[in-house]
């Protein structure tokens, strides 16, 4: 023996006395993992596991997943309704009946008195798509409310309003698969090995395989760029520069893919006048990418027999975030890299049914695609759910990011809030507790009553949480997976769909509409409904989604009754010619002039803030961190700031340190780490009263997402005690 031992100790795993497990969905990213919930002979989760034969992730969970199982019964659970008159007031407990009766008289009280739009609705993308089709129902063809949005306006707004430009639709056109084809990947502001392990793992046994080039452009040193066979630290907020200058040195050495632009695109000689602008000299000064850097990506790229770009938040996130991922559509359509194995433009999704409400929840429409503005739309919803069409508005109303400025002025009286979190989440949380405060009724629906935004609740609503109910959700590559019921609700929490229901029948206009509380019935409506669509997903059902461990639409009847299987991993939007969603089949080039309207250091606030996430926290941590295994790696809210910085501000490693911008100040403790450049900090927005009291969050102008990832900062020593005491009182657990 030389090293380590010769005989293996055998895993023995810890009997949790598991009598039984149930398939379902994991509920924290759009990964869209297959798992496994063990029940004991008491009917008590004990255990998680990856589902073996499932495509996605074929057995294998990440951190939150394999402890997912502790979520039902971890503290802080809502048990029952609550109510109060002034948010000054003690929270009384109440009857599903009293709660929902207030409600319902809560939101006619205010349309009456200020016009149907004062009453706002804000959702989730993480409900069921039941429940999100049914709450799409209840806010365009009952409450009858324009404001109706999610926080997806934080997430993926950017990313579907790049592919509406581009390609007419909303529909990542890609899939995982297309790891096992591409010849070369460059991945945009996205950190997958800690917020998508499992995708990054199907890279990376893909990239082992074949040894493809990886290519990472994040202004921090993460692990996926510490992977990279090339890490690009861009400046923040220029992605939109860099693009252009590869597509630059693309067309500049004729690198570009002639026949597919003149059969599939429009727009090309706009695109080339102004890509002309964007010479590699020139807009190196302004990215911070080399020039050389520049020409041997875009020629790695451009030459490749199949490349692919996908992205996250470093894209979406940022003023420039629709034209980001219109940037990146440009390169993938200027190299034919669209519908085809390992050539593709596509989104990494955030939120585990993001695409679910995308799809069905009329937030920013119809259901299955469809469009407010569009005349034929709004005839078939309305026939179908029985609403006269003049009921719907004639487009859509306000993003979530407008909707708490209108709270400011006095135009919105009333706000339910599905599922999110506000006072954790939106940018510059300072202003977001004023706006809440001049509510004159607030609705928070959630499974947790210890959410922040409680606090601010006139009225609460305890929600069932993820498999205590039954439904679907949509991961990033378009697959519709199952999740089955474990166990019965909390306490008295409800699903989100019973309550949806329950509320519908306290108003008159729903006497001739039907509201389903089987989530089989919900199904088939949709299923009906996507016929024909984009988004079909007719040839589907929940037995033949389980049975199949999720399938990808689209996947229609006829495929169905052809007897063609369901599409198990390799299918792919765009594939024909002239396939796009346009009148004429064909994608729009769309040139990007850049305008630097960002927040920037200065003298006085001289670093970046940059903002992401932690691989073992989820959000505003409602769920992880009150489980011990997860909230143990960082139960504290900390900067990432690089050694030479620190030394220079006389900081040391673990102690506190107070974070300042124009709008507000937060406690945090330096982690000093070479990850972040010289004028850079980074600070997880996990914990409540902490990075958003810093952050700005311009707004995209098309999709009207925040900028989270650039506003400027400094940095000042504290009084160790008093910051210790102080952030462990931002920290409720
Ligand atoms: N563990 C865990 N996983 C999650 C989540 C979670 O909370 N926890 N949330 C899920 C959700 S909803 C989402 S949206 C995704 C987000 O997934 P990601 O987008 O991968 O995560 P973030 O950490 O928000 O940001 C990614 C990177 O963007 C970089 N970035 C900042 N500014 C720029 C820039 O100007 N240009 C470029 N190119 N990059 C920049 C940051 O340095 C950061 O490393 O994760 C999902 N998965
Ligand atoms: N600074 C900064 N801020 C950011 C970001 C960033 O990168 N930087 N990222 C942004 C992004 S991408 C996102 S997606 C947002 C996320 O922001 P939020 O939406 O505010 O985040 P969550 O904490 O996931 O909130 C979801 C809530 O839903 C509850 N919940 C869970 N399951 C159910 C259910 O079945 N029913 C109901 N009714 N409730 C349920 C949870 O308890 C939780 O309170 O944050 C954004 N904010
Ligand atoms: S990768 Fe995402 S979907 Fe898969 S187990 Fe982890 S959190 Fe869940
Ligand atoms: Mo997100």
């Amino acid at each position: 023996m030389l090293f380590g031992r010769n005989i293996k100790n055998p895993i023995t795993l810890a009997d949790k006395g598991v009598e039984k497990w149930s398939y379902s969905t994991c509920n924290y990213c759009s990964t869209g993992c297959s798992i496994e919930i063990g029940v004991n002979k008491d009917g008590k989760p004990v255990a998680s596991r990856g589902v073996a034969n499932a495509d996605v992730n074929r057995g294998k969970l990440c951190l939150k997943g394999i402890f997912e199982h502790e979520v039902f019964e971890s503290f802080g659970r809502g048990k029952t309704p609550l109510l109060r008159e002034h948010i000054h007031d003690e929270h009384q407990e109440a009857s599903w009946d009293t709660a929902l009766d207030k409600m319902a008289t809560e939101i006619k009280r205010i349309q009456a008195a200020y016009g149907r739009d004062a009453f706002a609705i804000v959702s989730t993308g993480q409900i069921l798509t039941e429940g999100f089709y049914t709450l799409g129902k209840l806010a365009r063809g009952v409450i009858g409310t324009n404001n109706y949005d999610g926080n997806t306006t934080l997430c993926m707004a950017s990313a579907v309003s790049g592919y509406k430009r581009s390609f007419g639709s909303d529909g990542p056109p890609g899939c995982y698969e297309d790891f096992d084809h591409t010849d070369c990947l460059i991945a945009w502001g996205s950190n997958l090995p800690e917020q998508h392990p499992i995708i990054y793992w199907r890279f990376k046994e893909a990239q082992e395989k074949r040894r493809f080039p990886l290519i990472v452009v994040d202004p921090r040193v993460t692990i996926f760029a510490q992977n990279a066979d090339m890490h690009l630290p861009i400046t923040p907020g220029t992605d939109v520069v860099l693009m252009n200058a590869l597509m630059y040195v693309i067309l500049n050495e004729g690198l570009e893919d002639k026949d597919y632009i003149a059969a599939n695109t429009t727009g090309f000689e706009e695109l080339a006048k102004e890509v002309r602008n964007y010479d590699p000299t020139s807009a190196a000064k302004i990215c911070g990418i080399d020039e050389d850097t520049i020409r041997t990506v875009a020629r790695l790229y451009a030459k490749a027999n199949a490349a692919m770009n996908i992205w996250t938040m470093g894209i979406n996130q940022s003023t420039h975030g629709s034209d980001g991922v219109v940037g990146l559509n440009n390169l993938s359509l200027l190299t034919g890299n669209i519908g085809k194995p390992g050539g593709t433009s596509l989104s990494i999704t955030g939120q585990c049914n993001a695409m679910g409400t995308r799809e069905w929840s009329s937030c920013s429409g119809l259901p299955g695609y469809r469009l407010l503005e569009n005349q034929q739309d709004r005839e078939e919803i309305g026939k179908f759910w029985g609403v006269d069409p003049e009921f719907f508005p004639k487009k859509r109303g306000m993003a979530q990011t407008d909707i708490f400025p209108a709270i400011e002025t006095g135009k919105i009286k009333g706000l339910w809030l599905v599922g999110t979190n506000p006072m954790t989440s939106m940018p510059n949380t300072a202003r977001i507790r004023k706006t809440l405060e001049k509510l004159e009724c607030c609705i928070v629906q959630d499974s947790y009553v210890d959410v922040e935004t409680t606090q601010y609740a006139h009225i609460f609503l305890p929600a069932a949480i993820w498999a205590e109910k039954e439904g679907v959700f949509t991961n990033t590559e378009r697959r519709v997976n199952i999740i089955r019921k474990i166990k019965e609700p909390f306490a008295d929490s409800k699903p989100d769909l019973i309550i949806f229901n329950r509320l519908a029948e306290r108003f008159e206009q729903s006497k001739t509409m039907t509201f389903p509380d089987n989530f089989d019935e919900v199904f088939e409506e949709m299923r009906v409904l996507s016929k024909g669509r984009f988004c079909d997903i007719s040839g589907m059902s929940h037995d033949l989604i389980e049975k199949h461990r999720g399938i990808q639409w689209p996947y229609t009847e006829e495929q169905a009754a052809n007897g063609e299987a369901p599409p198990q991993g390799g299918n792919r939007l765009y594939t024909e010619a002239a396939s796009f969603r346009y009148a004429d089949g064909r994608a729009k080039l769309i040139p990007l002039p850049f305008i630097n309207n960002n927040e920037v250091p200065d003298e006085q606030y001289p670093f970046w803030l940059n903002s992401g996430r932690l691989v073992e926290h989820f959000h505003s941590r409602t769920r992880t961190g009150k489980i011990a295994n997860n909230n143990k790696f960082s139960p504290v809210p900390f900067m990432e700031i690089n050694p030479d910085a620190a030394a220079g501000l006389g900081i040391r490693h673990q102690t506190y340190v107070r974070v300042i911008s124009r709008r507000g100040d937060a406690i945090v403790m330096a982690m000093l780490t070479h990850r972040v450049p010289r004028n850079m900090v980074f600070i997880p927005f996990h914990f409540f009263d902490c990075v958003n009291r810093l952050t700005l969050g311009l707004l995209d102008p098309y999709s009207r997402q925040p900028a989270f990832k650039q506003s400027a900062v400094n940095i000042e020593q504290v009084d160790q005690d008093f910051a210790a005491q102080l952030s462990k009182e931002s920290r409720a657990y």
